[in-house]
């Protein structure tokens, strides 16, 4: 793997960009190039304002996890515990496999150091000594950006005893996962770290009270924590200047589909799809007919003025029937088949759960993925999207963790948006070409 991908526009002329600044600038992933754009200056500014300051600015500023849940961060911080004398760990979801998100994989490739910061303020304000990004397994090139960075940070005193005076003793250790999806939901996260089998662990505990090796953890994405080097350094009122009202502050969006300028975009919260989809990615190159708004664990959106002009925020996205979840937009042209693109998100599940509950391993690997398999097959049967929403029925909302219910997602908003496809599919007929999808 290069590092090579998707275009980056991060430095267009008309916005100033800040988690982005730097990607594609040459060297900008080496000590050198950091510290000469002042690297480091938030966490001397955390030290000197002290850890129960540190956790005020983040909840101040507004700043809701970018991983996909969009939980608060500084309520998350405080929820660890005080003088327990226990070794407390800051965890770092650099995961990043949800389909159509590929946002982190370029902070941590071009920019590791911004990262690194990040965590130390996390670490100093929730008193931890320990710090681990956990970085999905394929993204060889960004592991090899962070091992240098976290090497050269140790060398320059950054990382280590008492790190740069100040008392605070930190250290990070980056572990690739072996490419399993499982592994983004945190509690499969902290077992696969473990060593153990990536299944997930029941909530409660909260990985704040009982987390990795049982010891108080919080757990964040790789743009939560680069938010927070920003929040550091520019102050909370800088960060909650931007966005709405509730979400806050700038957000990686990504844009994937037929579009003349697919890539990571970073835009305030709130910034409409037309925005992104037009002024920003130059507009379809096809005849579009939905839109997938985070990543496909959310329902889909039906191509629309309307969904054209709604704000990319999280309170917006649900209330227009969807969620903001990693902000990974994918556009669904009107030449391929509804039934097949869903068909081929359920397979992604099916082959992803962990089988640790029946919901999940029967339902979804063994019956849902054999349904739309008949169905993109061209071999529906009437009554077969009814026993698809049977199954949806005992699914959602009974499987130990959230993988189930995101793959209820693209089913049933499919389903409810685009019900004539699937009553074409039942008569063996295919409504879009979907060649795209005949083959797989
Ligand atoms: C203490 C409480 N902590 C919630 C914490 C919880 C977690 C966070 C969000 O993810 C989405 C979905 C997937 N006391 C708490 C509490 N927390 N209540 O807040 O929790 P929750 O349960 O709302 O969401 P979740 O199950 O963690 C569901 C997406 O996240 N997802 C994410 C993957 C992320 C990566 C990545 O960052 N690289 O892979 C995976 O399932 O799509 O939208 O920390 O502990 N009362």
């Amino acid at each position: 793997q290069s590092g090579e991908g998707p275009i980056v526009s991060a430095r267009d002329p008309r916005f100033t960009p800040t988690l982005y600044k730097h990607v594609g600038q040459e060297n900008s992933h080496t000590l050198e190039y950091y510290l000469r754009h002042g690297g480091y200056e938030a966490f001397r500014r955390a030290v000197a304002m002290g850890p129960d300051a540190v956790i005020d600015e983040v909840k101040k500023s507004g700043l809701r996890g970018r991983g996909g849940a969009g939980f608060a961060t500084g309520l998350k911080w405080s929820f660890m515990p005080l003088n327990d004398g226990r070794q407390h760990i800051v965890l770092c979801n650099a995961d990043e496999s949800e389909p159509g998100t590929f946002k982190d994989r370029y902070l941590m490739s071009e920019d590791p150091h911004q990262l690194i910061e990040g965590m130390m303020i996390g670490g100093l304000a929730m008193r931890a000594t320990k710090g681990y990004i956990y970085i999905r397994g394929e993204y060889v090139h960004a592991a090899e950006r962070l091992w240098a960075a976290i090497k050269e940070a140790r060398e320059a005193g950054f990382l280590g005893k008492n790190v740069l005076g100040s008392g605070f003793d930190f250290d990070i250790q980056v572990h690739r996962g072996a490419g399993a999806y499982i592994c983004g939901e945190e509690t499969a996260l902290m077992n696969s770290l473990e060593g153990l089998r990536a299944n997930p662990r029941l909530k409660p505990p909260f990985p704040a009270a009982a987390g990795l090796y049982g010891l108080p953890t919080t757990i964040n994405n790789v743009e939560t924590f680069c938010a927070c080097t920003h929040i550091l350094r520019y102050g909370a009122d800088w960060h909650a200047g931007m966005g709405t009202e509730k979400s806050k502050g700038m957000k990686l969006f990504q844009i994937s589909g037929p579009v003349k300028r697919p890539g990571v975009y970073e835009l305030p919260l709130g910034t409409t799809f037309r925005e992104l989809i037009y002024d920003w990615a130059g507009g379809p190159q096809e005849d579009i007919k939905a839109i997938i708004p985070g990543g496909i664990s959310c329902q889909l959106l039906k191509w629309s003025d309307q969904i054209l002009d709604t704000p990319m925020d999280y309170e917006s996205l649900v209330a227009a029937g969807s969620s903001l979840g990693t902000a990974g937009v994918t556009l669904i042209p009107s030449s391929v088949s509804i039934v097949q693109t869903t068909w081929n998100s359920v397979r992604f599940y099916a082959h992803e759960s962990c089988g640790k509950c029946t919901p999940c391993r029967e339902g979804i690997s063994g019956w849902m993925v054999k349904m739309y398999e008949k169905l993109g097959r061209g071999y529906g049967q009437p009554g077969d999207t009814q026993l698809i929403l049977d199954m949806a029925d005992n699914i959602g909302g009974r499987s130990f963790c959230a993988l189930a219910d995101a793959c209820m997602g693209p089913v049933l908003s499919s389903i409810k948006l685009f019900r004539e496809e699937y009553d074409a599919a039942e008569r063996g007929e295919l409504i879009g070409s979907g060649k795209r999808w005949r083959e797989v």
